[in-house]
């Protein structure tokens, strides 16, 4: 039998909340690893991070550093995306980009492995990775959408602010202590938006992600819409979205109403999705059990519940979609790209 290849990752971005995670990922699971390169700004270089045992030095990216590199997942925004993807590329790396860079690209395919695995190979250097709360809304509908077919998706977000980075989460920390102790803050970090203007996130419900656009819808919602179109290669769903930041750490939660080209049985639906690789079923009214942000941090999984029938549209589903954002909306579906491609490379 050949000898198994081995692969010299690089993660851009290795300080931030994904990047963190990406390490962490990369840990857990078993690729066949022969260097790992962690790359960050300048402000970084030098910081050591452990990795299997060992201690390893996070290094500035620059195009240099890329020379020898294989795998290389980004993740350190759009701007480094946009600077340095092509430099890895052109020395030889498959980078797999977790930035809105490249992901409406029509030369770049756009991927959940659990929806459209066969797009990893028709990568011309670059393979993107769809915004978090795309990514475990598609995880959800691919196994309704390949029995009943799909024709609408109305959803409402309920976004943690990790998928802000870690200044949102050390944001949110500090205000929620400031309004315990009744002292005064000035909000500072979110939304991320074109203004200055910023709102209170503690205790309370932010209906903005990211910036307004022409349409008064924000950029996020409208990732959410064009990548869904993309990743299921079909501009005749109808799809409409509101995304909402509230104040919760980790795990981006998700009201989904669905309609169908089919009549949607209840019954077989969750029957579907319990079958369904990615996905984990929690729905038990009788007991209270269904998905929360609280449970779902750590894993891999989307979790599905509360899946009900329409009160008037008999093709009609309700769903509530809940994954950790930054492993299944970040840091394990790049990973997952990576594992995908390197078991059939
Ligand atoms: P974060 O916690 O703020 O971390 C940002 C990371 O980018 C840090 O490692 C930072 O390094 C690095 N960085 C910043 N400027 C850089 C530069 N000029 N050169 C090299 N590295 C630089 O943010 P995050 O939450 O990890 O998110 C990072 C990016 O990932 C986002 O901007 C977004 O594009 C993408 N993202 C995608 C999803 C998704 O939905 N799939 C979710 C969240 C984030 P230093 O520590 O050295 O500053
Ligand atoms: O806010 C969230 O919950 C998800 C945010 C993702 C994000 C944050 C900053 C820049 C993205 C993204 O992946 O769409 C980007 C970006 O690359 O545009």
């Amino acid at each position: 039998m050949a000898e198994q290849k081995q692969y010299h990752i690089a993660v851009v971005g290795a300080t931030g909340a994904v990047g963190q995670q990406m390490i962490k990922t990369l840990e857990e699971r078993d690729l066949p690893i022969s260097k790992l390169t962690l790359l960050a700004s300048a402000r970084s270089a030098g910081k050591e991070v452990s990795f299997k045992g060992e201690t390893l030095t996070i290094q500035e990216a620059k195009p240099e550093a890329f020379e020898g590199i294989d795998i290389a997942l980004f993740s350190a925004g759009g701007s480094v995306s946009r600077k340095l993807a092509h430099e890895a590329v052109e020395r030889g790396a498959l980078v797999i980009d977790n930035t809105s860079a490249f992901r409406m690209d029509p030369e770049v395919p756009l991927v959940v492995p659990e929806v459209n695995p066969e797009d990893i190979f028709k990568h011309k250097g670059i393979i993107a990775n769809p915004n978090c709360s795309t990514i475990q809304m598609v995880v959800a509908l691919q196994p309704l959408r390949e029995r009943f077919g799909l024709k609408r998706v109305i959803t409402s977000t309920y976004q943690a602010v990790s998928g802000a980075g870690h200044s949102a989460v050390d944001e949110l920390k500090k205000q929620s202590k400031a309004v315990l102790e009744e002292e005064s803050f000035t909000p500072d970090i979110l939304p991320v938006g074109s203004l200055e203007k910023k709102h209170q996130m503690a205790f309370n419900v932010v209906p903005q992600i990211d910036v307004f656009q022409d349409n008064g819808f924000t950029f996020e919602e409208m990732k959410m819409i064009n990548e869904t179109k993309k990743i299921m290669h079909d501009d005749g769903i109808q799809v409409s979205v509101t995304c909402v930041r509230v104040p919760v750490f980790t795990g981006h939660s998700e009201a989904v109403y669905v309609e169908f080209e089919k009549d949607a049985d209840v019954q077989e639906a969750r029957q579907l999705l319990a079958q369904a690789p990615g996905v984990v079923v929690e729905d038990d009214p009788q007991t209270q059990h269904y998905p929360l942000a609280t449970t779902s941090e750590g894993k891999n999984e989307v979790f599905v519940g509360r899946i009900r029938k329409d009160l008037d549209q008999p093709n009609g589903l309700h769903l509530w979609v809940v994954s950790d954002n930054l492993l299944k909306g970040a840091a394990w579906n790049s990973v997952q790209i990576a594992e995908t491609y390197i078991e059939k490379a």
